[in-house]
């Protein structure tokens, strides 16, 4: 599938450096006879560290970055002079990222905030020079520390958008049209059932320069829970979305119905989906004259528990109001 802006799972190889040996070396001038010991530390090996980045929406940057390595950690060397440590390798990732162990496939952290950094593979630690050693009983030790090995880590890299608004919809619903007239996303669109089959990630911006994202996800339909249809895997794109954005075309047999059966999938899929905003956009509303609108508007304030508004994306009706609403929501 290679629809779609978005790379949402990456599997890497990590692998930090390896910390540099302590030095052995014993003091050595002229005319001094017994020098001391004066081995230097060795350095610490370089880590690879993850770390947060809010401006960073999807994994596409790492899709051909395979392996990771840190530097090493150089020897420690004569009259006491330290192994430089060796370089850490910093890899950002968007909020949201969940870190697992390919092998085992157990979560090894999650990176949530913008500026947070885990270490992924600790850098080996320098080992001491001999200088350490000296005891009152043994003035010249010859021994030094090696240093520790560097660690290494298949990981898997998986992403949940954190995206602020969420589209929910039958396929079809014209999910994807709206993402195209509100962003520069350039999903496809297409007059049949589940042309999405991949997220879509696109920016809103709204009045003077402020942004929200908004979240195009693959058709629901009854029944995704047992896997009908796509199944309902990808809702975990806008499980952590702050407002749900029910889109149900003007044209649908029965409106109410269709939010019943959504809202059902997404309560199978995790109760905490319930606990978002939701607000319904009845969609396609250029198919409509005022009369019919008119009579539809009459029915639906009666039959939907939520607030809704008519929008239509091909005849940009309704579009403003629908930003300013959301824009609203997510800063109540
Ligand atoms: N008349 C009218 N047609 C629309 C409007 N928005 C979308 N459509 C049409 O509805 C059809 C489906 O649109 P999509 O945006 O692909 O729908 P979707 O919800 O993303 O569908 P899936 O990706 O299959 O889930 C296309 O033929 C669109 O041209 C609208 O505002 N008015
Ligand atoms: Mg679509």
């Amino acid at each position: 599938m290679t629809e779609g802006n978005f790379v949402d799972y990456v599997k890497m190889y990590v692998s930090s450096g390896n910390g540099g040996k302590g030095s052995s070396h014993l003091h050595r001038e002229k005319f001094i006879e017994k020098g001391g010991p004066d081995g230097g530390d060795g350095g610490r090996g370089g880590h690879v560290i993850l770390r947060g980045n809010e401006n960073l929406w999807t994994l596409l940057h790492l899709k051909f970055k395979k392996h990771i390595r840190a530097g090493h950690g150089e020897h420690g060397g004569s009259s006491r002079s330290f192994g430089a440590d060796g370089a850490d390798e910093y890899v950002e990732v968007p909020l949201g990222t969940v870190v697992r162990d390919t092998e085992t496939n157990e979560i090894i952290f999650e990176i949530t905030k913008h500026g947070e950094e885990k270490i992924i593979a600790e850098g080996g630690k320098g080992g001491l020079g001999n200088w350490h050693f000296r005891t009152a009983t043994n003035q010249t030790p010859r021994y030094a520390q090696p240093g520790i090995p560097h660690e290494e880590k298949h990981i898997t890299l998986e992403l949940k958008v954190l995206a602020d608004v969420g589209l929910v919809g039958f396929p079809n619903a014209g999910k994807s049209t709206l993402l195209s007239v509100v962003t520069s996303a350039k999903p496809k669109i297409a007059d049949y059932e589940f042309t999405t089959l991949k997220p879509n990630l696109g920016i809103v911006k709204y009045r003077d320069f402020q942004t929200f994202v908004m979240a195009d996800i693959p058709g629901i339909i009854e029944g995704a829970a047992e896997g009908r249809g796509l199944g309902h895997y990808f809702l975990r794109h806008i499980e952590r979305n702050s407002i749900l954005l029910f889109l149900i075309p003007a044209d649908a047999p029965d409106i109410k119905k269709q939010y019943d059966i959504l809202l059902d999938e997404l309560r199978r899929y995790n109760p905490e989906m319930l606990d978002k905003d939701r607000i319904i956009a009845i969609s396609k509303c250029d198919m409509l004259d005022e009369e019919l609108k008119a009579e539809l508007k009459e029915l639906l304030d009666n039959e939907l528990p939520i607030p809704y508004l008519f929008i239509s994306s091909v005849a940009q009706q309704g579009i403003t109001q629908l930003k300013d609403t959301l824009w609203k929501m997510l800063n109540d």
